[in-house]
């Protein structure tokens, strides 16, 4: 039957988590210990309903990062970083964070046999990544600071005391993250025209700009994306040329003022020819209600700046062109700000009865 062979054809091979399905594009060896939860191989999904709002003929996916083990695109980064700590002989590991690096760091830390610290700014910590570092074990510092703050301590620390800095200044983590570039090439077949995506320490779009570059090396595609970085208004130094002393967005993910990665972002930036733009908290959770009410997909706020940042310049997209927005991190992660920014409401104190119930549905 044509069905169940098509089936048969279709149905893919059990995934063996990025280190291994990239292994030759990684600095790992065959004694590296491999410290993976089957991360990667997630999802590019067309986006109609963005498509609709440019209103032209051009191919928009989003890349859903949220669908790593969990629940953001740090676990490419943290399954490398913690193989190459756990080589190297560490028992603890340290980071700073907005929050979704301390749940990455934890799971894998934990799976690896190490302690993980974390320092987080009290009170900017989205509700489900705290209640991942708690869970894994981490061990958790909230300082009254912000992320850059918690960055530099963290940097000291690791400076000072034998315990492994998991950043994305670890040069373990964006060699993790540009697997995110090699899939959108398998999946598309080539490079986008463009890459939509948040930043904040600006880690990720380095790690993209580096997959892509060596994909192409590799002839794994004919063209390179203009890289298009998206900051929060309030959390802009890249955009404003200058550090932000007091970052402020609902979008807590990306509420950095100074970027560790600022020099290799504006490198890619340059290099593909590409911008970097604010979008202001309103167009951040316009994007974010856009991609759950239309689209079916659920990311964090931070997330949504890349979809935001794509219907701002929608102008400017060329026509038959391809643009790939990266979705971060996973709504779950931010329960809080989709019940307080929802446009639906419950309805409550209903009767459990069958008229109330069709009354209060409108019949
Ligand atoms: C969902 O977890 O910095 O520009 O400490 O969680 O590579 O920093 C998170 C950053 C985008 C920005 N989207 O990426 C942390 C942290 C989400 C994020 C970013 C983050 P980078």
């Amino acid at each position: 039957m044509t069905l169940s062979l098509s089936a048969e054809k279709i149905h893919r091979q059990p995934w063996p988590g990025l280190i291994e399905a990239y292994r030759e594009y990684l600095p790992v060896s065959d004694t590296t210990p491999v410290v993976t939860l089957l991360e990667g191989n997630t999802p590019l999904i067309p986006a109609t309903a963005l498509e609709q709002r440019i209103g032209r003929q051009v191919k928009v996916y989003v890349k859903y990062d949220g669908l790593n083990p969990t629940g953001s695109f740090k676990d490419r980064g943290m399954t490398m970083a913690i193989s190459k700590a756990k080589e190297a002989g560490a028992k603890a590991v340290i980071c700073a964070s907005t929050g979704n690096t301390s749940a990455a760091a934890a799971a894998y830390a934990r799976r690896g046999g190490m302690r993980p610290f974390v320092l987080i700014p009290d009170g900017y910590v989205a509700l489900g990544k705290l209640a991942q570092a708690l869970l894994y074990g981490a061990e958790v510092l909230a300082i009254k600071g912000n992320f850059d703050r918690a960055l530099e301590i963290v940097r000291r620390m690791a400076d000072n005391y034998p315990i492994t800095l998991v950043n994305s200044v670890n040069p373990y983590r964006l060699e993790g993250q540009k697997t995110g570039a090699f899939e959108v090439v398998d999946d598309l077949g080539n490079a986008p025209d463009w890459l939509c995506i948040p930043v904040g320490n600006a880690g990720n779009i380095t790690a993209y700009w580096m997959g892509f570059c060596q994909y192409y090396q590799a002839k794994k595609c004919e063209c390179l994306p203009k890289m298009m970085g998206f900051q929060a208004a309030g959390a802009a130094p890249l955009v404003n040329g200058q550090p932000v002393a007091e970052p402020e967005t609902i979008a807590t993910a990306i509420r950095i003022g100074n970027p560790a990665s600022w020099e290799k972002a504006v490198a890619a930036k340059d290099a593909s020819q590409g911008n970097f733009h604010s979008v202001t908290d309103a167009e951040i959770l316009n994007a974010y209600r856009i991609l759950a009410s239309e689209e079916g997909i659920f990311c964090e706020p931070a997330s949504a700046s890349s979809v935001a940042g794509m219907l701002q310049v929608k102008d400017q997209i060329p026509t038959g062109s391809t643009v790939v927005c990266v979705l971060t991190g996973n709504g779950l992660k931010d329960p809080d700000t989709a019940i307080k920014y929802s446009n639906s409401q419950i309805k409550q104190g209903i009767d459990p009865k069958i008229e109330a119930v069709a009354k209060a549905m409108g019949f």
